[in-house]
């Protein structure tokens, strides 16, 4: 038969654990008992329970010490419900305010118990379900709207989402940023060096511009759309991608070398379509690649 739930006992004291063993023994439950923190944190690992039933005096540690310990090491979902004859104020609070899912003082009901602990674990299985839903959403998501070589954005990002969350109330700025000279990275290091740069060059722009969009717009093109921003704010962000970039070390067959890129800044206006405003932004980084290139034209 399937279990329904996994549960570990962590009590020093023989009576209880048989007790607890007692009352789930007629459920589909899987049960494992830990006397003491050390064995506790080694049964959290090898077992993964659902729902720990933890004890607060323990002879190598304290309860609510080893509930932060489980808590680092468990999976995100975990229930832990403190069963204790520490029944004062200060205890009860210390434990709900450490996230305990319940506080059960001994000595106990078994009914409550039992009722206590399924209620717990049908939570815990919702949260599971919510979570994979969650990662399969996400996963889509990213299938759709993130490059595959880079995990920036795509343009279908751009279509498909970004265009509906356009606000004429807030000021843009977009930027184009287009790597310099990359055919010849390609040409003189090969394809393959030239995925790397990408990647590498990509992340640079992500960590650089973090809190903003940033979009693999073409090959090696990038487009940063800036929401809530200043001219000024947006050229400071394109002097840290251009000094970032620029002394980014990329190395191939035993040669060292550096790439740059030149971008062109526009300031969205709302009255033309997107597309008029890359192209504003377009403009820009072609006078800059004619001038030199490594640099930025507003
Ligand atoms: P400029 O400074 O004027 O931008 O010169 P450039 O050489 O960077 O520009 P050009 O448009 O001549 O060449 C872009 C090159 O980028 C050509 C294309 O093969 C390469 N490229 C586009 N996408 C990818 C990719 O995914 N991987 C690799 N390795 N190369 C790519
Ligand atoms: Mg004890
Ligand atoms: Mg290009
Ligand atoms: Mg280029
Ligand atoms: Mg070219």
């Amino acid at each position: 038969m399937e279990k329904n739930g996994k549960i570990l006992v962590v009590d020093d004291s023989i009576m209880i654990t048989s007790q607890v063993e007692r009352i789930l023994k007629s459920e589909t439950m899987e049960l494992k008992i830990a006397h003491d923190g050390k064995q506790a944190m080694q049964t959290v690992m090898d077992f993964q329970p659902d729902l720990i039933l933890l004890d607060v005096e323990l002879p190598d540690t304290n309860g609510f010490t080893l509930y932060e310990e489980i808590q680092k090491r468990a999976p995100q979902n975990t229930k832990i419900i403190f069963l204790t004859s520490r029944d004062d104020h200060d205890a009860v609070l210390t434990g709900m305010t450490l996230g305990a899912s319940d506080y059960i003082k001994k000595p106990f009901d078994a009914d409550e118990l039992l009722i206590r602990i399924m209620s717990q674990l049908r939570t815990k299985h919702k949260e599971d379900e919510l979570q994979k839903m969650e990662e399969k959403a996400s996963v889509l998501h990213n299938l759709a709207f993130r490059d595959a070589l880079t995990g920036l954005l795509n343009r279908n990002y751009v279509d498909q989402k970004l265009k509906n969350t356009l606000d004429i109330n807030i000021p843009m700025m977009l930027i184009i940023a287009d790597i310099d000279d990359f055919k010849y990275v390609n040409d003189y290091f090969g394809h393959e060096i030239g995925d790397m740069v990408l990647i590498g060059i990509a992340s640079t722009l992500a960590a650089t511009a973090a809190k903003w969009e940033v979009i693999r717009w073409g090959g090696e093109e990038f487009l940063i759309v800036f929401k809530g921003v200043t001219q000024q704010d947006c050229t400071e962000v394109a002097e840290q991608i251009r000094y970032a970039v620029e002394h980014l070390p990329f190395h191939s067959n035993g040669e060292d070398f550096h790439c740059t890129l030149t971008q062109g800044i526009t300031c969205y206006d709302h009255a033309l379509t997107f597309s008029e405003n890359v192209e504003m932004a377009d403009k820009a980084l072609y006078y800059g690649k004619r001038h030199g290139k490594n640099c930025f034209i507003c």
